[in-house]
C-alpha cells in the first residue's frame, strides 16, 4: 500500500462501531474521517453536531456504547433542570456532553470555523485521527413528513421516526463547500471507505456537498463501501424508511447501485451472499462477511475485508 491516509465517510453510531475496528488495522494517525453535519442542530442556543461528536467520543473510547451517543457515565442534572423550565426538552444533553457543546458554540461565536473546532475537540479528547466535517457551511437535513416539515432531530428524536416521510431535502447544500483538507485527503488516500451508515441521511449529505462526488469518482479504484443493511434491514434506526423516501431500493443491492460510480469494492453481509453475483456484475469486487459490528473483533474483520479488496488484482 502506498502512503497516504485512509479516508472514511462516516455518519453516526454505525460508522463509529466500524471505526472502532478499523483503528485496530490502520494506525489512528493514518485515518481521516469525513463526518456528516446534516444532523447538526441549534438547540437552546447551542450548536450540536451529533455525528461529529459520536465519531469523536467512540474514537476517544469515552462513548456510551450501549446508548450509542453521548458520554459513558454522564449525568443529566442540567437536563432535568431544563425540563423543569421548558417542555422543549426532548433532546437530552448530558452534563459532560454539555461542555462539548458549550465549548464548540463559544468557539464558533468567535468566528472559528467548524473544521477547526472539530480538530480542537478531537485533540482535547486524545483522538489521533483527523475528524473533518463534510463542510464548514451550514447544511440541515430536513424531512417533509405526514407530521409536517421536520428537522432531522425532530423527526428522529422527538417523533421517534414514526411519521411517514414523503421527501428528504437539505437546506444550504447548494452553497456548501467541502471543508478544508477534504480534497487533499481524498486525492492522497491509499484507501477510501464508505462506512456502514445510512446511505440516505448520513452518507447522502456528504455526497451532496458540491464537488465531493467528483473528488471520490477520481479515486473509485481505491474506494470500498460497507453495506449498512443486513437482509434489507438496518441494524437500528430508520434506514429502510429513509432509503425508500429517497427512491433507493432498501437492500444491499440498492446501496450498491447508489455507490456504483464511487466505489470499486463492496463488503456484503453473509446473509445477503445471494446478492453477490448481481453486485459483482455492477463492476464491484465483492467480499462477503458478517457485518454486524457488535464487538471490536467483528468490526476489525469487516475493516480487514474492506482493505483486502483493494489488495486484490483489479477484477479481470
Ligand atoms: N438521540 C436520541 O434518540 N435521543 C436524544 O435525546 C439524543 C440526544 C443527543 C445529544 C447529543 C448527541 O450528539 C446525539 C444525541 N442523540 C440523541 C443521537 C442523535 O440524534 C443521533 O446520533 C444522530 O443525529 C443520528 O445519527
Amino acid at each position: 500500500m502506498s502512503a497516504g491516509p485512509v479516508v472514511v465517510l462516516a455518519g453516526g453510531v454505525g460508522a463509529a462501531r466500524f471505526l472502532r475496528g478499523l483503528v485496530r488495522v490502520v494506525p489512528a494517525d493514518d485515518l481521516v474521517v469525513i463526518g456528516n453535519t446534516g444532523d447538526d442542530m441549534w438547540w437552546q442556543g447551542l450548536y450540536i453536531a451529533p455525528d461529529l461528536d459520536t465519531v469523536t467520543y467512540w474514537l476517544a473510547g469515552v462513548a456510551d456504547e450501549s446508548r450509542g451517543w453521548g458520554l459513558r457515565g454522564d449525568t443529566f442534572t442540567a437536563q432535568a433542570a431544563l425540563a423543569d423550565l421548558t417542555s422543549e426538552a426532548w433532546f437530552q444533553l448530558g452534563d459532560r456532553d454539555l461542555a462539548t457543546h458549550l465549548y464548540r458554540t463559544g468557539r464558533l461565536s468567535r468566528g472559528v470555523p467548524l473544521h477547526q473546532v472539530t480538530a480542537e475537540l478531537a485533540e482535547r479528547f486524545g483522538v489521533r485521527s483527523r475528524i473533518l466535517p463534510m463542510s464548514d457551511d451550514p447544511v440541515e437535513t430536513r424531512l417533509k413528513t405526514a407530521a409536517g416539515d421536520l428537522h432531522f432531530q425532530e423527526y428522529f428524536v422527538r417523533e421517534h421516526w414514526r411519521p411517514l416521510v414523503r421527501e428528504i431535502y437539505w437546506t444550504g447544500i447548494e452553497a456548501a463547500r467541502p471543508a478544508p483538507g477534504i480534497a487533499e485527503a481524498v486525492a492522497a488516500a491509499r484507501a477510501v471507505l464508505i462506512a456502514p451508515s445510512n446511505p440516505a441521511i448520513s452518507i447522502g449529505p456528504i455526497l451532496r456537498v458540491p464537488g465531493v462526488r467528483r473528488l471520490l469518482t477520481a479515486v473509485r479504484g481505491r474506494t470500498v463501501a460497507v453495506s449498512p443493511l443486513i437482509q434489507g434491514r438496518a441494524v437500528k434506526g430508520p434506514t429502510v424508511e429513509l432509503m425508500r423516501a429517497e427512491g433507493i431500493r432498501p437492500d444491499a443491492l440498492g446501496v450498491a447501485q447508489l455507490y456504483r460510480d464511487l466505489a470499486a469494492g463492496f463488503v456484503l453481509d453473509a446473509a445477503d451472499a445471494a446478492l453477490a453475483p448481481a453486485i459483482a456484475a455492477m463492476g464491484y469486487r465483492v467480499a462477503v462477511r458478517p457485518t454486524l459490528l457488535d464487538d471490536i473483533a467483528a468490526a476489525r474483520e469487516v475493516a480487514v475485508a474492506a482493505l483486502d479488496l483493494l489488495r486484490q488484482p483489479a477484477a479481470a
